[in-house]
């Protein structure tokens, strides 16, 4: 039964302010192996971007799926992907976007904004609640809908590390409490709650606001707990 599905390769849609360049990406071949699709894309010698794919099943659909991000080629100029489980629509469509091209520096890359989030790739803040397009993804708020990016902050002396998002007050799935107030602060945009938790106490440094001002309101905004 498998050979009545059918996959149809979409030409290849390559977001990039080079357009002269990059316009040669394509995909080389589409395998079947079992119920799954393996892919191999190719692009031009000295094309060093990394690469993301896309897929969908209907293309009267509004967004596509990012499948794969931020491939590396392998030396070679080629991307092989497996498309695990993809034998099990009667359709599947793929495209590949540049993920090295973010013309408006806000995190995302072009191909992502106008296939998956339907932001403008070139207007860093598409909703201008003053939150980045990017900023508002990683944060899991609507870059489209200004007016509700306001979220909590953690800083955790005890469990805290800068190198987290800052998104948690616990450690865990990709998120955690940052270790200084500073870093916290840095992270944080107007509206945003900063809660401060943990054990140990803040020296100095943590202290710091890093040359943002924290107004300290009478209705929680901003909680500090032993
Ligand atoms: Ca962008
Ligand atoms: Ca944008
Ligand atoms: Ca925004």
């Amino acid at each position: 039964m498998l050979a009545r599905y059918v996959f149809l390769l979409l030409t290849v849609l390559l977001y990039s302010a080079a357009k002269a360049e990059t316009s040669n990406v394509l995909f080389s071949a589409i395998q079947r192996e079992g119920d799954d699709v393996r892919l191999h894309v190719r692009y031009p010698e000295g094309f060093t971007n990394r690469l993301d794919l896309y897929a969908c099943t209907n293309l009267t659909s509004e967004y596509w799926a990012l499948v794969s991000q931020d491939t590396i080629t392998a030396g070679d100029n080629a991307v092989s992907w497996l498309d695990s489980g993809a034998g099990q629509f009667p359709a599947r469509f793929y495209c590949v976007g540049d993920a090295g091209v973010d013309a408006d520096s806000d995190g995302l890359p072009d191909a992502r904004e106008s296939l998956v989030y339907r932001t403008n790739p070139a207007l860093p803040d598409t909703d201008f609640d003053g939150i980045p397009d990017g900023a508002e993804i990683a944060r899991g708020t609507d870059p489209l809908s200004g007016g509700n990016g306001a979220i909590f902050l953690y800083a955790n002396s005890d469990i805290g590390n800068d190198d987290y998002d800052g998104l948690a007050g616990t450690v865990g799935a990709g998120h955690g409490p940052k270790l200084t107030i500073s870093a916290t602060v840095l992270a944080s945009y107007s509206g945003d709650t900063l809660q401060l938790q943990g054990g140990a106490i803040f020296v100095e440094p943590m202290l710091s606001l890093g040359g943002k001002s924290v107004v300290l309101c009478p209705k929680g905004e901003v909680t500090l707990r032993p």
